[in-house]
């Protein structure tokens, strides 16, 4: 019998031990009056909703997708899906998708051919080259793309363009977890694995809801919970989200004090000797001046800031420091916020002071949010260079100028590539006058949302939007173009534990709707952009001829592609880097305490944590000559907009199980819908008895931006914090209204040395309305 998986999202547990495989469960859901039976095709794939990277095979009857099925052997989920991977491939075949291009004429969206769109995009770009530069000219992408599209892009933007604006959403949702592992390993990619945890004795989730937004990782952990000699669990959030109801230990901070928190942690693991002195000499640099600097947070100080209780930050700190097999995930609760990267610091900096990196059970995982945010990031389409390669490096930009065969002169800039919020500012400023944004709907997802419809509308400012719908952000573009979607075209992705796998097209796109790879390349055809031999750049023409390019521009890199083939992505998941030497791919990064931190061979020379200041070539030379992992201590700082009298709440916003970010896809999606039809605010019993609120009531948030109205759930959310889902937009309502979104009410801010935005840090008050 099929569970209802909105009612049981995580599903029938199929308990574990220590050191065991996970055991399979193989979840399906088809369409109603469809059995296996009637499946003609099953197509592979992996999940585009999530970054766990769930592997499953599509089903195909005619040309429609009628379901999905998990792969029992991957790596990954053992069979299993989330709710959202079980009904969300649904919002392919909605009557409302995006079938043709469309050019804005007197004011007006109206359907045209891509010869007429593709043109207008290539004479206002020309126009722009010419008059103004590269640089008038940014590029605003996804964490929702595959590898191919975002190479491709970065090769066209950077390569051909010369233009040092390109960006993924994956500034708002990954950035800290690139930039906390650059400056701690000196260089992008997970360390750990998720077969860690069937190892670990201990799990500490930092920030990290992931029963609702990993729900298979959960199952996961749960199974182990479940089975002999389970494993002990540490949740640190401020909500009691379904994680912090498993824990061993629950620590719900004050929002935004991670730091002062994480450094009484590290005060207790130092001051009680839980310290592998060995491998912190042999393998880091920096430990005195950590020791140095948490010498300060007793317990008691940290407790009184982040409004705990001191013997729970005790009890925590015992349970990291007698664990033996210590596995850290951490995410948005950690990454959102003012001192992000200088918190998913002090977690890496928990694993190198004991020791536990690089052997089974002892993994950190800086999570990744999207589905493909990984493959963004190494292909260079975020603020990246593409191969984890050092833009501030002459060498590293020499060789993909080789590698490209282009003039190195066009990717050599003053400053470091230019991040998405800095983008929306220079939009502002007049300076970039065309911004082509794919697979991401900053109308929704971007803070401060009057600001951003501001800059949007600008009339100097050239907008196209390529999406499958026609989301909130579209309404601002003057020329949208109408992609395929996932299951419409072939790709690879990487989820958050460096495992590839293959999707291939089941079934064509809607009308005339095309891959966003085939876009690229056709955009690149129509500028003649040439390599310095006269060739077509890029040079490929489909996914297969984009990824074997990608390989080439991988090789010898920390994410070496090289071994990996689509034949053998057929199999299974495959984790890089995967070479010659390492044919089946590497389960485990720094197994041996080596580092990719060489100074010739990392990816960064690291920033200010405080300040986000770039470290020189020097700088890093004289802390960390030799490669090793670096140990970054850091002082707590106050966030900024702390409640106050005017606005006594502080005001979260994150995610439900049931919708994926602006809802494009669960929105349109029944069973999800249904499951989460509006935007809630949860608040605590006593806040709402203060504001005289009950259960269901209409409330009004505000913020010193903006109000929304929502309905409150009164939940066991700690007093003084209130939490609003940050997916509902207005592209589903009649009267367009946007008083409902929670990026009304959030700030242009960011934390200095990631540049990711602080969703999870306002003050607000609510009042019941009638
Ligand atoms: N169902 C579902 N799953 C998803 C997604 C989705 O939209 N829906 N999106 C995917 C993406 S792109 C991402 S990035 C991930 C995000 O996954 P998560 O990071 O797990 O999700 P969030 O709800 O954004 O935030 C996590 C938690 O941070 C807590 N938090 C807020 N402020 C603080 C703080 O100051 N300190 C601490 N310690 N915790 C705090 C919140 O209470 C919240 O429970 O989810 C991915 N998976
Ligand atoms: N307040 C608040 N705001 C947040 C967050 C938060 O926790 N709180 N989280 C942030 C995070 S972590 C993230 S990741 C962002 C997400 O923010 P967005 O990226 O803006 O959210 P999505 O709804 O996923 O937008 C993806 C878009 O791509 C389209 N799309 C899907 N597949 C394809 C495809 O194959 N091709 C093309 N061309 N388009 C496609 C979808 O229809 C959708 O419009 O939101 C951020 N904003
Ligand atoms: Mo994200």
């Amino acid at each position: 019998m099929e569970l209802d998986r909105i009612a049981h999202p995580w599903g029938a547990r199929t308990p574990y031990g220590p050191g065991e495989q996970w055991p399979p469960r193989v979840d399906m859901h088809l369409a109603a009056g469809v059995t296996a039976a009637d499946v003609e095709r099953w197509v592979l794939s992996a999940s585009v909703l999530h970054s766990n990277g769930d592997a499953f095979d599509i089903a195909v009857r005619g040309r429609r997708i009628v379901g999905v099925r998990g792969r029992a052997g991957d790596r990954v989920n053992r069979g299993r899906l989330d709710p959202k991977d079980l009904y969300g491939w649904q919002a392919n075949a909605s009557s409302d998708r995006l079938t043709t291009p469309l050019v804005r004429i007197d004011g007006e969206l109206v359907a045209t051919d891509w010869d007429t769109a593709m043109d207008r995009i290539v004479a206002h770009t020309r126009g722009l080259l010419d008059r103004h530069g590269p640089d008038s000219v940014g590029f605003y992408t996804s964490g929702q793309l595959f590898l191919e599209e975002y190479y491709t892009l970065g090769v066209i933007a950077r390569g051909g363009l010369g233009t040092n604006h390109l960006d993924g959403n994956t500034r708002l949702c990954t950035a800290t977890a690139a930039e906390s592992l650059k400056q701690s390993f000196g260089c992008d990619g997970q360390p750990g694995t998720y077969t860690d945890i069937d190892h670990a004795d201990v799990i500490a989730a930092f920030g990290h809801n992931v029963a609702e937004t990993q729900s298979v990782l959960w199952s996961r952990m749960l199974d182990r919970l479940a089975g002999p000699n389970p494993p002990r669990l540490l949740c640190v959030d401020p909500r009691p989200t379904p994680v912090a109801r498993h824990a061993t230990i629950h620590l719900a901070p004050l929002p935004g004090t991670n730091v002062a928190l994480l450094n009484a942690l590290l005060h207790e693991l130092i001051g009680n000797g839980w310290v592998d002195t060995g491998y912190v000499r042999a393998h880091t640099v920096g430990f005195d001046d950590l020791a140095q600097q948490v010498a300060q947070w007793p317990p008691e100080r940290a407790a009184d800031i982040c409004g705990l209780d001191v013997d729970d930050i005790r009890a925590a700190a015992r349970l990291l420091g007698t664990a033996r097999r210590l596995v850290s995930t951490v995410l948005q609760g950690f990454y959102q916020s003012h001192q992000a990267t200088a918190g998913a610091v002090q977690v890496n900096n928990i694993h190198l002071v004991r020791g536990m990196l690089g052997r089974p059970g002892c993994g950190i995982l800086q999570m990744n949010g999207q589905p493909t945010a990984q493959n963004t990031r190494e292909c260079g389409a975020d603020g990246d260079i593409a191969g984890f390669r050092n833009w501030a490096d002459d060498a590293h930009l020499a060789e993909l100028a080789r590698v490209w065969n282009v003039d190195p002169e066009r990717l050599r800039h003053d400053s470091p590539p230019t991040d998405a919020m800095r983008m929306f500012e220079l939009a502002d400023e007049g300076v970039i006058r065309m911004l082509w944004v794919s697979a991401t709907n900053p109308a929704v997802s971007l803070p401060e949302l009057e600001r951003v419809r501001r800059v949007l509308s600008r009339r100097d400012l050239f907008l196209v939007v390529q999406d499958i719908f026609r989301t909130e952000t579209a309404e601002f573009a003057d020329v949208v173009l109408p992609a395929a979607a996932w299951g419409e075209k072939t790709g690879t992705f990487t989820n958050a534990d460096r495992t590839v796998h293959l999707s291939e097209q089941a079934v064509p796109p809607p009308g005339t709707a095309r891959s966003d790879l085939d876009i690229f390349l056709d955009f690149a055809r129509r500028m003649d952009l040439r390599d310095r031999d006269g060739e077509p750049l890029p040079s490929w023409h489909d996914a297969p001829t984009a990824f074997a390019a990608w390989q080439r521009c991988s090789a010898g890199r920390p994410c070496d592609y090289t071994g990996i083939g689509y034949a053998q992505l057929r199999a299974g998941g495959v984790q890089w880097p995967c070479t010659e030497e390492a044919p089946d791919g590497t389960e485990r990064l720094y197994t041996d305490g080596a580092f990719a931190a060489d100074p010739a061979y990392c990816e960064s020379y690291g920033k200010d944590l405080v300040t986000g200041a770039p470290w020189s070539a020097q700088d890093y030379r004289a802390f960390n000559p030799h490669g090793k992992a670096m140990i970054k201590a850091a002082p707590y700082l106050p966030p900024p907009e702390p409640p106050s009298p005017q606005y006594p709440l502080a005001l979260l916003s994150g995610r439900t199980i049931y919708h994926f970010h602006t809802r494009t896809k669960t929105g349109r999606v029944p069973q999800l819908n249904r499951a989460a039809p509006e935007v809630w605010v949860e608040i605590s019993a006593a806040d709402a008895e203060a504001a005289q609120v009950r259960e269901g009531d209409a409330v009004e948030i505000t913020t010193p931006r903006a109000a929304v109205h929502a309905r409150a759930r009164i939940t066991q959310i700690r007093p003084g914090v209130v939490f609003i889902p940050f997916h509902y937009g207005y592209w589903d309502r009649g009267d367009g209204a946007h008083d409902r979104a929670a990026n009304e009410l959030t700030r242009t801010d960011v934390d200095p040395a990631s540049k990711q935005p602080l969703f999870k840090t306002a003050a607000a008050r609510i009042r019941r309305v009638s």
